[in-house]
């Protein structure tokens, strides 16, 4: 990519019109279905799709292709909904994500409860394109709505001892049919350090392609770590903690040799079961090589100078 500095105009600019011919014509079909009563398999993408009216341009993102919104939407992993890619697009729409409400706690000195609302009048919503990068292989490029997760932090004051940072996806039985199953460590949770969180590429989400987050895709509010591995960037979270001892996140109690904490992409450094040096880009043939922290290293890569990265996957 990597992440570099693009040019002040819009993601709709500068996309080929393929994507967005592709986008309307989604949009058409899914409107179509909805007519004849036959939502099927795209009922999960019928909560999404309000318009995020006054974003901006981010001043950091890949000028990649993006990938199609219908891969975007309805190939995930959203393991509280079903672990096979097309689950969460099939299962999502009884999450019902309003309201909602993300609490801020543990060592801050300004602890709160931010509705929805709150949220998105924190910070100017921009657009930014990351190129995501799951551990299993594949990856996507994906127009985000949101802005720095340190919008946040800032306001809420860290304590000195505020080392890390938890976030804590929603637990709900009735709203989520695979908590049902115990593959996961209920409720979701992952990690960050705090200089991780408080990073300029670290976003807080509320959409993509211009439109709030489909629920598959973690609605109503998800967070974004372009250089780590997707399974860090924790979907429809309900808090976000500050501590001081490193986390354990549900990945890393499911599989502690397979799941570290920190999770940068790294082409040299092997999942156990298989390599992480190419990854096939969704929507493509061939694969590609996978880039050191997903291409994010100039603006990353000074947090780690003192971390050996094998030790510290
Ligand atoms: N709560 C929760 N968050 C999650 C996951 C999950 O199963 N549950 N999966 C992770 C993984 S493995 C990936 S690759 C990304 C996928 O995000 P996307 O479906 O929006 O592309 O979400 C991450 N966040
Ligand atoms: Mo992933």
């Amino acid at each position: 990519m990597p992440i570099t500095r693009p040019p002040d105009i819009l993601p709709s600019e500068i996309t080929p019109s393929e994507i967005y011919r592709g986008r309307r014509e989604f949009m058409r079909s899914t409107g179509a279905l909805a007519l004849a009563g036959g939502l099927g398999s795209l009922a999960g993408d019928a909560t999404a799709g309000a318009k995020l009216a006054g974003t901006r341009p981010g001043p950091y993102g890949t000028s990649e292709e993006l990938t199609p919104y219908k891969d975007v939407t309805t190939y995930n992993n959203f393991y509280e909904f079903g672990t096979d890619k097309a689950d969460p697009a099939r299962n999502a729409g009884s999450l019902n994500p309003h309201p909602w409400a993300v609490q801020v706690d543990g060592l801050v000195k300004r602890p709160g409860h931010y509705d929805l609302d709150a949220l998105l009048k924190l910070a100017p919503l921009e657009d930014r394109i990351y190129r995501m990068r799951c551990v299993e292989g594949w990856s996507m490029v994906i127009p985000w709505v949101g802005y720095p997760l340190d919008e946040l932090i800032r306001r809420v004051e860290p304590l000195g001892n505020a080392k890390y940072v938890e976030f804590t996806t929603l637990n709900d039985r009735a709203r989520m049919p695979g908590v049902r199953s115990p593959v996961l460590d209920w409720p979701y949770t992952e990690g960050l350090r705090l200089d991780e969180a408080r990073h300029p590429l670290t976003l807080l989400a509320v959409g993509l392609y211009g439109e709030t987050l489909p629920n598959q895709n973690g609605a109503p509010v998800r967070v974004v770590v372009p250089w780590k591995y997707g399974f860090k960037s924790a979907k429809s979270i309900v808090r976000i903690r500050f501590v001081e001892k490193q986390p354990e996140s549900s990945w890393m109690s499911a599989a502690p040799r397979e799941y570290g904490f920190y999770s940068n992409v790294n082409p040299d450094v092997d999942h156990p079961r298989w390599s992480q040096s190419r990854e096939r880009r969704i929507g493509e043939f061939f694969k590609r090589k996978t880039l050191l922290y997903n291409g994010c290293g100039e603006q990353v890569a000074g947090m780690y100078s003192n971390l050996d990265l094998r030790k510290y996957f």
